[in-house]
């Protein structure tokens, strides 16, 4: 099973390269994206660490902005033929201007290790060029986007979890009023670049016009987050955004320690985060949910976001436990043979199996739990769930996301985050397990 995986995979990154990067899909995503390029750099690093690393570092020196701010997209061109929006909406180059949950730190640190095995060297000139920049944009993200010192940093932007038309949005955007022009534009916009069987499974025309009215605000008072924070009417603490950038700052500790850097900053940041994701937590549910700065309460809609706390290691054992629980139940798992966690709770009243981030199964998101029910220590469920995701990638291949009732491949084919993932899934390797003694 390895073998046949491992091949396929390979085969479709290679395909999905583009300029020096490996973009999303070879036909749509016109650009690199920010934790795309994280996951299939994980997977790139056991296969091709010398390569893994020049993408890394070219990606950081070509979309970090002066500021330290990492943007969610790194375009080719100035003009996309098929992706909307281009660069023309976003009005900041080559970038967009938004971000994406940060995952780089924990996967600079899979390729430093990969790449240490082979030279040692080369792997202390990637360190030396890829460490100051995640530092710089992580202390960014403390200083610009929780000035209350929280220990959890704000997403101004749905984009910007990751997790595009989660219910957990819904309420934040309701208050956005778009009228029927905007509605329109946003129709019109989109209108050559779906066809209708993807149109109905991503987001509406309606989600696009207050996306849009969003990017608008914060490109109209140019990108400035001190600007932005206290008016924008979606500022979010999202649960999963946090919990990574929690490992990527246990990484970046790690990093530092190699590379000979002080550690003092990042383990406050770290003290504080512990402290902001715990308040997290609902003891009625058992689940961590986001909160909503605007109204100081928590978005309780259950959806995998609600797992990945415990890749942070975050919730105590006997949370842990209970969050399996849930997660392999009617609520989650359902009827489904293969263990598979959907992107949004079978009970949650927008739950649809074809709707993007509503339902369907996402390779990425399901990765994050799993590695956390490993660093958890729950061993059956980490076992269960590696073994079925491999199995669902085998019988049906390497798609954007699945249908989490018939196991249905849907979206794009050939993914790449899919396939790199799949890579990590199959070489079943030790690697996380040492990330998580720090902390
Ligand atoms: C907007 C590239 C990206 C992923 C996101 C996913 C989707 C973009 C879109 O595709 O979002 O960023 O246009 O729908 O939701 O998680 O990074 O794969």
């Amino acid at each position: 099973m390895e073998l046949k995986v491992l091949a396929k995979a390979q085969e479709i990154l290679k395909k999905n390269e583009k300029g020096g990067f490996i973009m999303p899909d070879a036909g749509y995503y016109e650009g690199a994206w920010l934790w795309d390029t994280g996951f299939i750099e994980i997977g790139e690093a056991q296969m091709h660490p010398e390569k893994a690393a020049e993408r890394l570092e070219s990606w950081l020196s070509q979309a970090q902005w002066k500021n330290g701010f990492l943007p969610h997209i790194l375009f080719f061109a100035q003009k996309t033929k098929k992706y909307f929006p281009g660069p023309d909406i976003w009005q900041h180059d080559l970038t967009s201007g938004i971000t994406q949950p940060p995952v780089l730190g924990f996967c600079a640190l899979r390729i430093y290790e990969s790449l240490k095995e082979k030279s040692p060297q080369k792997a202390r000139q990637f360190l030396k060029a890829v460490y100051p920049r995640l530092f710089k944009y992580h202390r960014l993200l403390f200083e610009e986007r929780d000035p209350e010192k929280s220990g959890l940093v704000s997403i101004f932007h749905p984009w910007e979890s990751g997790l595009d038309n989660s219910p957990r949005w819904e309420e934040a955007l309701s208050k956005i009023m778009v009228s029927d022009n905007q509605v329109k534009e946003a129709k019109n916009s989109r209108k050559d670049i779906l066809n209708k069987k993807t149109a109905s499974m991503r987001p509406t025309n309606q989600d696009y016009a207050r996306y849009l009215y969003l990017v608008r605000f914060m490109a109209e008072r140019g990108y400035d987050n001190q600007k932005i924070y206290p008016e924008i009417p979606f500022n979010i603490k999202d649960v999963l955004f946090n919990s990574v950038l929690y490992a990527s700052n246990e990484a970046l500790i790690l990093m530092a320690v190699e590379g000979g850097e002080k550690a003092e900053e990042i383990k406050n940041w770290l003290y504080r985060q512990r402290q902001g994701l715990e308040g997290l937590f609902d003891q009625e549910t058992g689940l961590y949910y986001d909160q909503d700065v605007k109204s100081g309460q928590l978005i309780k809609r259950k959806t995998i976001a609600c797992f990945v706390p415990l890749f942070a290691g975050i919730p105590s054992s006997g949370q842990a436990q209970k969050m399996a629980e849930i997660a392999s139940g009617p609520e989650f798992k359902g009827d489904n043979p293969l263990f598979l966690i959907p992107s949004t709770a079978r009970t949650d009243p927008s739950f649809h199996p074809l709707a993007y981030w509503r339902g369907p199964v996402w390779l990425p998101v399901n990765w994050l739990v799993l590695r956390g029910f490993e660093r958890a220590g729950l061993a059956a469920e980490d076992k269960e769930m590696t073994k079925t995701l491999l199995q669902l990638i085998l019988k049906k291949g390497f798609w954007e996301y699945y249908n989490p009732d018939t196991n249905k491949g849907l979206g794009r084919a050939d993914f790449s985050w899919t396939a790199s993932l799949a890579i990590d899934l199959a070489k079943e390797p030790n690697f996380w397990k040492k990330l998580w003694r720090v902390g």
